[in-house]
């Protein structure tokens, strides 16, 4: 009986579930396209974009909630996204040029 209670409270002070780490997607940029043009993430997960491209592009939400202003030829820019949601995205200097990002909520 006591071991059963030892076991059962070792059972508690374990975690149901750690967490697990968050990962970092990369979209590059080049010839004039995110690449890929559509990424899903979960919520705390990190994005960097990446202009391999000799244009300089940003990566600009189209609801204005993120913006990496101008990244030139090289040039990186990373965001954590916290919040679910679907956003899509352009490059201001190249408004044809669009990505879709979605961010699924997470149980963490
Ligand atoms: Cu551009």
């Amino acid at each position: 009986m006591r071991t059963a209670l030892l076991a059962a409270a070792a059972l508690l002070v374990l975690p149901a579930a750690a967490p697990p780490p968050s990962t970092t997607y990369v979209v590059h940029i080049r010839d004039d396209t995110f690449s890929p043009p559509s990424v899903t993430v979960k919520a705390g997960d990190t994005v960097t974009f990446v202009n391999d491209d000799d244009d300089a592009h940003t990566a600009t939400a189209d609801d204005g909630s993120w913006d990496s202003e101008g990244l030139n030829q090289g040039q990186r820019w990373s965001r954590t996204f916290l919040k679910a949601g679907r956003v899509a995205y352009h490059c201001t200097v190249h408004p044809f040029m669009k990505g879709t990002l979605v961010v699924q909520g997470a149980k963490r």
